[in-house]
């Protein structure tokens, strides 16, 4: 297991390097340039953050996100043109050391929540919350603005500001459209990336729909066992492969996570992985927790058992933390919290490593 850590670049992101670096057992980073999905990724501005990053002793070798276009997932005209400029990025990542690469295929929206900053009543502390019903009067618009509005100046990830100035339009572009058909838009699309990442040795890893259902009518493929059967199935290679993100997958309590995890680790379908807990509050309805099993409804042990079974050699980084400390931080990402998860995590590996001796 490598433990790495996200990290938005030093433009944006005000948790510096080193402060990371001394987090115990981290090795290196989820990074991202910041570019737009679509974009040719620059060699020489990618090889100057790998040197910062490789410079404060951490490494490189997951990039989190190379977003796919929409006009990819709808399958419009322009698709082509986009996947030269993936496989370019692609290409360039793997001559600079890049191993795996995260993504989703997501039409429209990336990760969706109704409250980015929900106060946790047992400890004053504050997550990311989610109520179906909120979402109902909302509508997508709705929640673009309020989301904006709460991320305290920070740019989300999957809700940059390029993507959601075209909302109604990529909207539009869906109407109709079933999970066939983005299924078939995905397999061409992975039909032309996945040999070009066997030859230079990198693995796609596509992140689960979070929440872990369909939303706004739209459709999606990826929150369910079942789903990603069908998306390993649609091009079948090693280099094809799922972010398994367990608080993605577990919003939805029909989801058994560590069941999930052995079944792809044992078919080497498992790139990396992102660890957080879950707290349920009723259908539909969910809130963040800590990582510690005790405070959310997901078992972090059977879930590392799981990975240290089935893919032990797998990327993973402590996902979304709560705020605490009052801590003012990019929802989701602050320091303290996801510092302290990585603390666990590297906990329960260690026992389970010696526990297996
Ligand atoms: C949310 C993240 C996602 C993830 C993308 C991968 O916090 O886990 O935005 O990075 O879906 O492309």
């Amino acid at each position: 297991m490598k433990m790495t850590f996200r990290w938005y670049g030093s433009k944006t992101d005000p948790i510096p390097l080193k402060f990371i670096k001394q987090i115990p057992g981290m090795t290196g980073l989820m990074g991202l340039l910041d570019k737009p999905a679509g974009v040719d990724w620059p060699e020489e501005e990618f090889a100057a953050l790998r040197k910062e990053v490789q410079e404060a002793g951490l490494e490189l070798e997951v990039i989190e996100s190379v977003n796919v276009h929409e006009d990819i997932k709808t399958g419009l005209p322009a698709r082509d043109e986009y996947i030269e400029n993936y496989i370019s990025t692609v290409r360039m990542l793997a001559r600079q050391g890049v191993k795996v690469i995260v993504y989703n295929f997501m039409p429209v929206f990336d990760w969706l929540r109704t409250d980015l900053a929900r106060v946790i009543p047992e400890d004053g502390s504050n997550s990311l919350y989610f109520d179906e019903k909120d979402l109902g009067a909302m509508g997508p618009l709705e929640i673009v603005r309020k989301t904006a509005e709460d991320s305290h100046g920070f740019t989300l990830p999957g809700w940059e500001p390029e993507r959601l100035a075209l909302l109604e339009t990529t909207l539009k572009q869906y109407e109709g459209m079933t999970g066939d058909d983005l299924r078939k838009n995905y397999k061409y699309f992975l039909d032309a990336v996945i040999p070009v990442c066997e030859e230079v040795g990198v693995r796609m890893a596509c992140h689960p729909d979070d929440p872990a259902w369909p939303i706004f009518g739209l459709p999606r493929i990826a929150h369910s066992q079942e789903d990603f059967d069908k998306i390993v199935a649609l091009h079948d290679s090693p280099a094809n492969t799922l972010c398994l993100c367990t608080g993605s997958l577990g919003s939805n309590p029909d989801n058994d996570i560590p069941s999930i995890i052995r079944h792809f680790g044992s078919m080497n379908r498992i790139g990396a992985m992102h660890v957080r807990n879950v707290k349920y509050l009723g259908y539909h309805h969910f809130r963040e927790a800590a990582h510690l099993s005790s405070t959310g409804d997901l078992d972090l042990y059977e879930i590392m058992k799981a990975v240290h079974e089935t893919c032990p050699d797998t990327y993973i980084r402590p996902d979304h933390g709560r705020m605490i400390w009052d801590e003012q931080g990019r929802p989701g990402y602050g320091l303290y919290d996801r510092a302290l998860g990585a603390a666990y995590l590297n906990g329960l590996w260690e026992a389970l490593e010696k526990g297996s001796c």
